[in-house]
């Protein structure tokens, strides 16, 4: 499964472009131009098993940071306050990570 099964080439390019400098990601505006925003559950879960690289069932810290690359393998990281303010609306139970059912809340808003 890769990423352009899911999302549109284009999209995921204009995505990535709106995020380019350091501190612009926002993931509300990024999971809209991205075309994630209107996918269903269960292509959301497709899009998280992805993002889980190392399928442990949830995407940790580390793998947040790497967010983008999964989309590009030449997009940037984010930076620290990014990755811990998109683990922050993510987290809702506060494990410190962010589960399937978490993901495809977060997608939705
Ligand atoms: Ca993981």
């Amino acid at each position: 499964m890769s990423i352009t099964d899911i999302l549109s080439a284009k999209d995921i390019e204009a995505a990535l472009k709106s995020v380019e400098a350091d501190g612009s990601f926002d993931y509300k505006s990024f999971f809209k131009i991205v075309g994630l925003s209107g996918k269903s559950g269960d292509q959301a879960k497709k899009v998280f098993e992805i993002l889980d690289r190392d399928c442990s069932g949830y995407i940790e810290e580390d793998e947040l940071g790497l967010f983008l690359q999964n989309f590009n393998d030449k997009a940037r990281k984010l930076n620290a306050e990014e990755t811990q303010k998109f683990l922050k609306a993510g987290d809702s139970d506060g494990d410190g990570k962010i589960g399937v059912d978490e993901f495809q809340a977060l997608v939705k808003h």
